[in-house]
């Protein structure tokens, strides 16, 4: 068998034009494969460290070298030798040369670039697809996945840190119903999305996208981006609560404000009581399938009320609460703060970590949802990561824009492959 002869990265620019880590991984048979990281810009703090150049005034300290030279110097030579398919000993050694619990010494997004570039060129050796691959690999940890194409959440509305215009919450879903297939579901996000983007350029309101592709229009409140989706939808054929869904990425950690939440629905500040009621009224309007962070990362108690009271109709989604970490996983469950988790791997900095609190999830009987980052690559194995684990949702941004149309795209060769059987 093949084993790693080298490993080597360089410093690429994302979708915001931030730089970021890119790692190829050679094997001693020639072949090669090429991986790079996404980055958050609404991180949640308990994530592992993403390591810049903070020092250095170049792309204003935003630069990538050291985590480059990382995996250059020390995380390569380090794995190299090793046999590409042994990806739980070689995270594990990754893990062991880093030696921190944050991977704050040498960067997860230069660890995470490796154990990408490993899977990749991993799945290559073995002439299977990655999706193919991931499955085995989550097979190992007891993740027993249902292979098929996970619905896509399309955001369609970019607000909060990801916007230009003035909303506060940070994304509204639409996602096509999951009886429809993967194609069809694309084409219906698509429709709407351009629909939306009429509706806006006869308001005379600003159609251009934030971060992730969606609109980014300034709305006299976040509820009226609701009406906005309802209004463009009603211009489809399709309808509301039979073909598709809402739902909201609320990034509660960024309206979170002196204990309070400051939305501009209401005039003044909101305590965790009135945001439950408020987050009521939405869903009576407009029925969420998932509603994600709706309280900042630390506020236990109010996801724990709000689980109770959502739970049985809602997915209560946790991304900054939960930071694909074990131990903020395991502390979820036993405290019943939600019952779904976001997915992304450069939060916790390895593949196969990331498939760790996948069963882990699996066990409390949660919804799964791989996800990008807001900063993006045109790099597509977070799309077979998802087939591979068997996700119940995946949340890659909206139907436009390459970085996010390359994972999408990806989804449909992925279905195509598995209803034709043939790769
Ligand atoms: C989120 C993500 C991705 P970011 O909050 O779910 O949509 O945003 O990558 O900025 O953390
Ligand atoms: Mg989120």
């Amino acid at each position: 068998m093949a084993t790693i002869s080298k490993i080597w990265a360089r410093e690429i620019l994302d979708s915001r034009g931030i730089p970021t880590v890119e790692a190829a991984c050679q094997l001693t048979n020639g072949m090669i494969s090429v991986a790079s990281v996404p980055a958050g810009t609404s991180t949640g703090t308990h994530e592992a460290l993403e390591l810049r150049d903070i020092k250095n005034t170049r792309y204003r300290g935003k630069g990538v070298l050291t985590a480059v030279k990382n995996v250059n110097d020390i995380l390569g030579p380090g794995v190299s030798g090793l046999d590409p398919i042994h990806l739980y000993e070689i995270d594990a050694k990754l893990i062991e040369i880093d030696g921190t619990e944050n991977k704050s010494k040498y960067g997860a997004n230069a660890i995470l670039a490796v154990s990408m570039a490993v899977t990749k060129v991993g799945a290559l050796a073995q002439s299977i697809p990655p999706y193919r691959w991931i499955e085995y690999l989550a097979k190992g940890v007891g993740v027993n996945p249902i292979v098929h194409i996970p619905t896509p959440l399309f955001n369609m509305v970019n607000g909060g840190l990801h916007g230009a215009g003035n909303l506060d919450f940070q994304e509204f879903h639409v996602s096509p119903a999951s009886s429809k297939s993967f194609s069809e579901g694309l084409m219906i996000g698509a429709e709407i999305y351009l629909a939306i983007g009429d509706d806006l350029e006869k308001r005379g309101a600003i159609h251009s996208v934030g971060d992730e592709g969606g609109y980014a229009p300034n709305l006299f409140t976040n509820a009226d981006a609701f009406e906005l989706m309802v209004d463009s939808i009603r211009a489809t054929k399709y309808i509301i609560g039979r073909d598709i869904f809402f739902g909201l990425d609320v990034a509660a950690n960024s309206f979170y404000k002196n204990g309070e939440y400051v939305i501009r629905d209401k005039s003044s500040p909101l305590n965790e009581e009135q945001l439950i009621e408020f987050y009521k009224g939405i869903n009576n309007q407009y029925r969420l399938a998932n509603l994600e962070d709706p309280f900042y990362e630390d506020a236990w108690s109010g996801w724990k009320k709000i689980h109770e009271i959502f739970g049985d109709q809602v997915t209560i989604v946790g991304d900054d609460l939960l930071v694909t970490n074990p131990n903020r996983v395991e502390r979820a469950i036993k405290e019943k703060a939600c019952n779904g988790i976001l997915v992304k791997p450069n939060q916790i900095g390895t593949i196969t970590e990331t498939l760790k609190v996948i069963k882990q999830a699996r066990d409390a009987n949660w919804k799964v949802i791989v996800s990008h980052r807001s900063g993006e690559t045109n790099d597509w194995l977070i799309a077979d990561f998802g087939v591979g684990v068997g996700a119940d949702y995946v949340k890659f941004g909206a139907p436009s824009r390459g970085e996010r149309v390359a994972k999408y795209n990806r989804l449909l060769a992925i279905e195509h492959e598995l209803s034709s059987n043939t790769p």
